[in-house]
């Protein structure tokens, strides 16, 4: 899947289910409006049906409450995730018009930003998962320059040289297209974003 998602950004999506499952354990959604972009992606434990229910439950609150602060969408992710199998999850909400950019995520989903002058951000994500119980949240905000790339994914990929990836003016099709080529893996649940903020 590839589109102008955005008059401000580009995106690419891809998703793969384990092999001999039926649902898919990872799920994500994003959208925009005048002033934000916000995406989320969940891999929900394990695989299948139950992993699928709480990625999709943290996909839901979302939908429903996108204008919400990421650190708020974290704590009432982590309240939905009681009483369910539990799920890593990662929300990123990129403001327009101050190129602010904030970034919350609770076990094992890598994003990486690379800037056009070669500096790549990548914050560090809180080790666990989501499940209800008291979360310690560590929701970080930067800045990004014109022309930034982000490329966010589940541990179904295991990319390395993010890096190298991300650098030059490449359309997002084409990177997407080269970590589809060499990092296939059907083992796991596996989801990638890649998007450009013009
Ligand atoms: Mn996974």
């Amino acid at each position: 899947m590839k589109q102008r998602f955005h008059e401000q950004l580009d995106l690419f999506v891809h998703q793969t289910t384990k092999e001999g499952k039926q649902e898919c354990g990872d799920s994500f959604y994003f959208t925009a409006t005048d002033d934000y972009f916000i995406c989320v992606v969940a891999d929900g434990l394990g695989s299948g049906k139950f992993a699928n229910e709480s990625s999709m439950a943290v996909v839901s609150l979302v939908e429903q409450n996108h204008q919400e602060d990421v650190e708020v969408l974290m704590k009432r992710c982590n309240e939905v995730l009681a009483h369910k199998r539990g799920a890593a999850v990662s929300i990123f909400k990129v403001h327009f018009k101050t190129r602010e950019f904030v970034y919350s995520c609770v076990g094992n989903i890598r994003f990486f930003l690379y800037s056009p002058d070669g500096k790549l951000t990548y914050p560090l994500p809180v080790t666990g998962y989501l499940s209800g119980r008291p979360q310690v949240f560590n929701t970080q905000r930067y800045f990004y320059e014109p022309d930034s790339k982000f490329l966010i994914y589940s541990d179904g990929f295991d990319i390395h040289g993010a890096k190298s990836l991300l650098k030059g003016y490449r359309p997002v099709s084409v990177i997407a297209e080269e970590i589809i080529s060499t990092h296939q893996n059907s083992a796991d649940d596996a989801t990638f974003i890649v998007g450009s903020l013009l």
